[in-house]
């Protein structure tokens, strides 16, 4: 298992989310079972994701299909003005009681970047989250300064680039505390982290990040999905 795992993590090497170094990329296994890590294997937090070619549980698992294309998240999407939503990228992200990791501020456009910015990040809390289990941080209002990074290909090298070095606001950080079941929706611009959690229960949640088909997606983003196109809530 490590060895698939090694292998899974080195495809992803920090592509999902700005992990920390001991946090464990996990997917699908040479078997193409999902893959999981115990307390053993990932000495931080666990992110379930997909291999670069099978990339995204809401198009490849029945359960997260049905889940991710709920009406409800539809809707939502609706509401929120996306024209053509896209469900670019998904993933399931265990932060294990007492050790999952922190995950640092970032913002979801860095990753998934469009012209114009588009991308909208659902964040489900599958338990309740709050401080104590390291719940999601923002900083209210950043979403309208700039897109500071880019983590993309460069001569066929993943590369984190600095586009604008103005630093992230001095506004104070909100905990975004959720019961579980709750959906926070991520502006692709707005600065967010989590905490670590430092809790002996679980903070599981499940991330699908969408963008608008209206959009053009940045052909060097280190997410291409040539043999899995992208589909909408249909
Ligand atoms: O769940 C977390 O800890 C971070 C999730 C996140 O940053 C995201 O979904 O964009």
């Amino acid at each position: 298992m490590f060895a698939s795992l090694k292998a899974i993590g080195g495809s992803l090497a920090g592509v999902a989310l700005p992990l920390n170094e001991h946090d464990v990329s996990i997917g699908r296994d040479d078997t193409n079972r999902i893959a999981l890590a115990d307390s053993a294997v990932s000495p931080r937090h666990c992110v379930i994701t997909c291999t670069a070619d099978q990339i995204a549980l809401h198009d490849l698992d029945p359960m997260f299909d049905r889940v991710s294309r709920h009406s409800r998240f539809a809707g939502l999407a609706a509401s929120l003005g996306v024209a053509r939503p896209l469900l670019l990228q998904s993933m399931y992200i265990f932060k294990q009681p007492r050790i999952g990791g922190e995950i640092d501020w970032h913002q979801d456009a860095t990753f998934l970047t469009t012209q114009p910015s588009s991308v909208v990040g659902f964040w489900l809390a599958l338990d309740d989250a709050d401080i104590s289990n390291g719940c999601l941080w923002a900083l209210p209002g950043a979403h309208r300064g700039p897109l500071r990074r880019r983590f993309r290909y460069r001569a066929g090298e993943l590369v984190m680039e600095t586009l604008d070095a103005t630093p992230l606001p001095s506004t104070p950080p909100v905990a975004l505390e959720v019961p579980r079941g709750s959906v926070v929706v991520l502006h692709g611009l707005l600065p967010h982290a989590s905490g670590a959690n430092r809790s002996p229960r679980p903070r599981h949640a499940y991330s699908l990040h969408l963008i608008d088909g209206a959009a053009t997606y940045a052909d060097d983003n280190w997410l291409q999905r040539p043999e899995l196109p992208l589909r909408g809530f249909a």
